[in-house]
């Protein structure tokens, strides 16, 4: 399955106007996600999960050049998250049921900083492209 010409549009039309700060949307979005859904912080337990880390906003970072990564390569994603895929499945085993949990809380802080941008339109194409990385990530997850 591939995105759509205007869903595509959109995310990177969404990309440009987060300008560089997508570290501090993913951020944020990861401790959202460990605040609300906290049986995700297992997977986390070697680094300092208290609001505010360091060591979560350099996570936060890496995270957000993954996805800038995917943004930028929505042709070829599997082979662009090909080794983030071997990461996450055979050395980290992440359950692929997080990866809905922190793309929701992705969608949310999005939504909170960018109240006006959006339309149902964004959400159903942000949520398509946030379906399309987890399934180069984690393939049983869609
Ligand atoms: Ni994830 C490491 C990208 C979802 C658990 N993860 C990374 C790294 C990137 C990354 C990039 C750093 C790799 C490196 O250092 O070489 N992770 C992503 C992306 C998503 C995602 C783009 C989905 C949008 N990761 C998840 C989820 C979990 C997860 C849902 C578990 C809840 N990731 C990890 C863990 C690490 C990790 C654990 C290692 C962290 C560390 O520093 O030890």
């Amino acid at each position: 399955m591939v995105l759509a010409a205007a869903d595509r549009a959109a995310v990177r039309a969404l990309w440009k106007k987060l300008d560089g700060n997508v570290g501090v949307y993913t951020t944020e979005a990861l401790e959202r996600t460990f605040a609300a859904f906290p049986s995700t912080k297992i997977y986390f337990l070697h680094l300092d999960l208290n609001p505010g880390s360091a060591q979560v906003k350099a996570h936060g970072r890496k995270v957000a050049d993954a996805l800038t990564v995917a943004v930028d390569r929505l042709d070829d994603l599997p082979r662009a998250l090909s080794a983030l895929r071997e990461l996450h499945t055979q050395r980290l085993r992440v359950d692929p049921v997080n990866f809905k949990l922190l793309g929701h809380c992705l969608l949310v802080t999005l939504a909170r900083h960018y109240p006006g941008d959006f339309s149902p339109g964004l959400q159903a194409s942000l949520d398509k492209f946030l379906s399309h990385v987890t399934s180069a990530l984690a393939p049983h997850c869609r």
